[in-house]
């Protein structure tokens, strides 16, 4: 229990973050949790991991992935505890290395749309669009890439860093300086927390103000997104959840305690029209955002049946 609640704590704190690694902690918890487990009467174990599966989807909103890592390994089966425990295990390793798989498949396909001598900008940290920028580097492409500060939380300097460690030419700019700097941009490359089934994505704040911009400047716009990242609920009609964090992210409490009008807001996402997006790329090939329900529907794994019907994960 004391290691479920720490790795919780770590998704929730955002020391485990972004969308691909946060879906493969919450599996590893999943199996790890499992493999603890002392009892022997399968009740009282299907109880104990549809809590840790409740508990691990409730730490972040947004990410998408998150409950469908968690839905993908709560699929287990078994008469006993013994045989339920393996088939998490093989649900959960399965689950990490098709995302480690396709986060390089991504790279892979992503690099072809980049050219020699190209100017990429990117928001916040991603390791699907980072590995874009990887791929192409290794091909022997000369690219540069613009990377946003990505306030209030910095994932920027964590995409700099990384860059900078695979030998990649890297501009950091204020999240502001997007447009001004958009003329100089031949393309745009951000991950995703969530794509709808229409198409939009869900992405660091200030995502859809980039994208805005490159489509007033006609360049394209290119998300890379693994296919766990669709939200199957949407088909429903739901709509994904923008997490609210905390304003001290923003300012202090002790400054803005200065003040006597003034609230602070920082939610952490915002929503891009699939409008000023040309093209997701996803493991199982590049798409229009139009494509987005069919990607749901053939490559999710689960029927809409599966799902609760309370808007509930677990
Ligand atoms: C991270 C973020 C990333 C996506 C995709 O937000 O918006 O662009 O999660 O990342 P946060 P990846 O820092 O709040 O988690 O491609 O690594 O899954």
């Amino acid at each position: 229990m004391k290691q479920l609640k720490e790795t919780a704590q770590k998704i929730k704190t955002m020391e485990i973050r972004g969308a691909g690694r946060i879906a493969r902690a919450a599996a590893a918890e999943l199996r790890d949790y499992a493999g603890r487990l002392k009892t022997d009467e399968p009740d009282e174990f299907n109880k104990k991991m549809k809590y840790a599966a409740g508990l691990l989807v409730s730490t972040r909103p947004t990410a998408v992935s998150l409950p469908n890592a968690v839905r993908w390994v709560m699929r287990y089966k078994g008469e006993t505890v013994d045989e339920a425990k393996s088939s998490i295990k093989k649900l959960a390793d399965e689950f990490i290395a098709n995302s480690e798989n396709a986060v390089r498949k991504i790279g892979e396909m992503g690099a072809r749309r980049v050219r020699d001598g190209d100017t990429i900008m990117t928001h916040c940290n991603s390791a699907a669009a980072t590995s874009i920028f990887a791929s192409a580097h290794a091909q022997g492409k000369e690219i540069n890439v613009i990377a946003t500060e990505s306030r209030p939380r910095m994932q920027g300097l964590i995409t700099i860093k990384q860059l900078d460690n695979l030998g990649i030419n890297t501009t950091l700019i204020v999240d502001s300086a997007v447009r001004y700097f958009m003329k100089e941009v031949d393309l745009v490359i951000m991950g995703a927390d969530a794509v709808t089934v229409n198409g939009s994505v869900i992405n660091k704040i200030g995502t859809s103000q980039l994208a805005l911009a490159a489509h007033e400047s006609r360049k394209n716009v290119i998300i890379a997104a693994e296919t766990y990242k669709f939200s199957p609920r949407t088909i429903l009609g739901e709509l994904v959840e923008i997490e609210e964090r905390d304003s001290g992210e923003v300012l202090s409490r002790e400054k803005l305690g200065e003040f006597s009008n003034v609230s602070v807001k920082n939610p952490a996402f915002d929503v891009t029209p699939r409008e000023y997006i040309d093209l997701i790329c996803t493991e199982v090939g590049a798409i229009p955002p139009e494509m987005a329900y069919i990607i749901i529907r053939e490559y999710l794994g689960w029927e809409l049946g599966e799902m609760n019907s309370d808007g509930k994960e677990y």
